[in-house]
């Protein structure tokens, strides 16, 4: 069984933690869990980075010790991640003894190997950057990293002979033994290592810094923070003689940590999930430490991008974090989790907004998946006994549920004939995104399988079915419960808790199972379906209209303009238009002016929309057509259909309804604005 082994960065003690660390810490969690779908052992690790000038500056801001300054944070971090359902299998701290000897002990080494040298230096030092810059490196004479004051110092150092391991560097990552995603972020290194290497200081002397791991060879100097903080890669596992250490510190958790072989087994299939702000760090000094020790450089590395608040990064220094407690508390940490990894391109930025994420938890979690499973159990308890109904010999699904199938199968990498319609957007199969990391991918492939459910209960409607040919609802309404606990499962990495309360509620009590498991017709017909509330409240998330700017007196100039019922702007950017494509459209039964129109708003997915112009326009008029579409209004019923959006239409004076359609190629699912 091949093996994955997941590691964040270890987070800084200098302040608590915001929804930037939660984001990288899910993207870990959730990637690992994926990995475990597909079959393989995990082992996950995360912590906090505790020495440093930094460190030692927050907890002299606060007068406290700096070891109990420390402490207080690093449970901080340490009690986060299971609110957030994220399962680290170990919590790493670099002020704990077994790391401390591990990075002493590559310290000895690579002094002993004369790897590391005493030299006298004189540079501008960063305090918020921790390191040095040359004069040519600053930008306005300050920091190029933080943008701070940096000051002239002149010391002698110890200095670690990076320049000797560039080529050696640069081979691993054109080879591709060294994996940086997305390859941007390779390219980025590979341009920084077309200047000269130069070598790495490694040492702050004590009179400077005291907060540190003392140098073996020279007590008075301690090491510099990212020569202690990367190497607890390899305390994690078990390397540097860590093993019987760690078994004393963590117990017996498994073969990662208590074995001399640990280190050996884990150590080929790490990848490092960091922030794009610490990527040189991780890219550049972490695999020429590596080299240089004779160990391996890392196999893989994911960089993700950054959540921006107003096109700003989010930063501790900059004060405009967001506190993921409180949202937690508010949305609930699956909401939370779905909205970080669903709207954010794994290695993009992003802006974050509380609207954002109330209009993600609206549209995926509780218009596409909590109708669905809400519906299904519904009809199962009105007409099914509450059970599972058994299928029916002899009945065939319809097409569109066969298609369904045929999509979970193509997910879990069967040889399906599968082939994407013209209303989805590219499916690949889950291995494939996941091997990739595009989780962002990844999910929206699945949440696919969801919305194809929600079309076969359009299409199907067993709840009309179900009074005239009882069999034919059967046949649908046990595939959905199948399909609901297939994409329940799929969805297990990303959101947890919920993936597990949606599996029992479909009557599934066997738990998530590996991919190659996962059939569809597993699902024992006259299992149990249990009742329960709607899974995914939607919320309104309410935004201040500020108060209109009253003029002392309108310039003589401006025309006069009546305006009834003046809106603010805030009230018309929380209207969501979108360009639609009509994929079909029929009349519906009885009705007199109703069409039913399923419409393809592109990667947002398809809608049923129910518009009354039946008396206007013929579906024939609409299908290949574009219209504008309001995809945020409340889905309502009618005439015991869901329509899930509206279709814009001008009224003309003498009462004509006419679509408007866009003027020029706008694609599916293009924002109107
Ligand atoms: O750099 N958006 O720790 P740190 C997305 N201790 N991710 C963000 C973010 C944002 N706005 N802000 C931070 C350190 N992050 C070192 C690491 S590892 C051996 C030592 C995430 O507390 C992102 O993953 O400053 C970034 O790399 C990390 O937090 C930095 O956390």
């Amino acid at each position: 069984m091949s093996r994955f082994y997941a590691t964040t960065p270890i987070y800084y003690v200098n302040g608590k933690p915001h929804v930037g660390h939660a984001y990288c810490t899910a993207v870990a969690d959730t990637s690992r869990r994926f990995e475990q779908l597909l079959g393989r052992q995990t082992y996950f690790v995360t912590g906090t980075d505790e020495h440093g000038q930094k460190v030692q500056e927050a907890a002299e801001r606060r007068g406290v010790e700096p070891q109990a300054h420390c402490d207080e944070l690093s449970q901080t971090f340490r009690d986060l991640w299971p609110t957030l359902n994220i399962a680290p299998d170990q919590f790493i701290r670099t002020t704990e003894p077994r790391h401390k000897a591990v990075v002493r002990r590559a310290l000895q080494k690579l002094w002993d190997d004369g790897l590391i040298e005493q030299r006298s230096f004189a540079g501008w030092y960063s305090t918020a950057a921790e390191r040095y810059w040359t004069e040519k490196d600053l930008i306005d004479g300050k920091c190029p990293d933080s943008g701070q004051e940096v000051t002239w110092l002149e010391e002698a150092n110890y200095f670690f002979l990076m320049s000797r391991f560039q080529q050696p560097l640069i081979d691993a990552i054109e080879s591709g033994k060294m994996k940086i995603l997305p390859a941007k972020r390779a390219n980025e290194v590979l341009g920084f290592l077309r200047e000269p290497l130069l070598d790495l200081c490694i040492s702050r002397p004590k009179s400077r810094l005291s907060w540190g791991i003392e140098l073996p060879f020279d007590d008075d100097y301690v090491t510099y923070v990212w020569f202690d903080a990367l190497m607890n890669y390899v305390t994690a596992i078990g390397g540097f003689g860590a093993h019987q250490d760690n078994q004393e510190a963590l117990g017996d958790t498994g073969d990662a940590v208590g074995s001399e072989k640990s280190f050996e087994q884990w150590w080929p299939h790490v990848c490092h999930f960091l922030g794009k702000d610490i990527l040189t760090t991780h890219a550049v000094y972490w695999p020429t430490m590596l080299m240089a020790l004779g160990l391996e450089p890392p196999r893989q590395y994911v960089v993700t991008g950054w959540w921006l608040v107003d096109n700003t990064k989010m930063s501790k220094s900059l004060g405009n974090v967001v506190d993921p407690l409180s949202l937690k508390d508010k949305y609930g940490p699956e909401v939370l989790r779905w909205f970080l990894l669903r709207e954010m391109a794994v290695g993009q930025d992003a802006n974050f907004s509380e609207a954002a994420l109330v209009k993600r938890n609206n549209t995926d979690l509780a218009n596409d998946l909590g109708n669905l499973v809400q519906r299904t159990t519904v009809l199962v308890h009105k007409h099914f006994d509450s059970k599972v109904p058994a299928l029916p010999a002899g009945r065939e699904p319809s097409a569109i549920l066969s298609s369904a199938i045929d999509l979970a199968n193509y997910l879990r990498g069967q040889e399906v004939a599968f082939e994407a319609t013209q209303t989805d957007h590219q499916v690949w199969p889950v291995a494939k995104t996941v091997q990739e990391l595009k989780l962002h991918v990844t999910l929206a492939d699945i949440m696919t399988l969801v919305q194809r459910l929600n079309r076969v209960l359009a299409s199907d409607a067993p709840f009309k079915t179900v009074k005239t040919d009882k069999d034919a609802a059967a046949v649908t309404v046990y595939h959905t419960l199948a399909g609901i606990r297939v994409a329940a499962n799929l969805l297990w990495p990303a959101i947890p808790q919920t993936s597990e309360k949606i599996l029992q509620r479909v009557g599934w009590t066997r738990g998530v199972v590996s991919i190659d498991e996962l059939n569809w017709h597993d699902l024992p017909t006259g299992a149990e379906v249990p009742r329960g509330s709607a899974m995914f409240p939607r919320h309104q998330f309410e935004v201040e209209a500020k108060a209109p700017k009253v003029k002392a007196k309108p310039k003589k100039s401006a025309p006069e303009v009546q305006i009834d019922n003046p809106i603010e702007y805030v009230q018309f950017a929380a209207l969501d238009l979108r360009v639609g494509d009509v994929i079909a459209a029929e009349p519906i039964k009885k009705s007199q002016k109703l069409l039913r129109l399923e419409v393809s708003l592109g990667a947002l997915g398809m809608r049923q929309i129910l518009a009354g112009v039946a008396q206007h326009l013929q579906p024939e008029q609409l299908v290949g057509t574009k219209i504008q579409v309001l995809t945020n209004l409340k889905p309502r019923k009618l005439m015991g259909l869901w329509s899930q959006g509206m279709m814009m239409l001008a009224e003309t004076e003498d009462g004509r309804l006419v679509p408007m359609r866009p003027d020029g190629d706008a694609p599916a699912g293009s924002k109107i604005a």
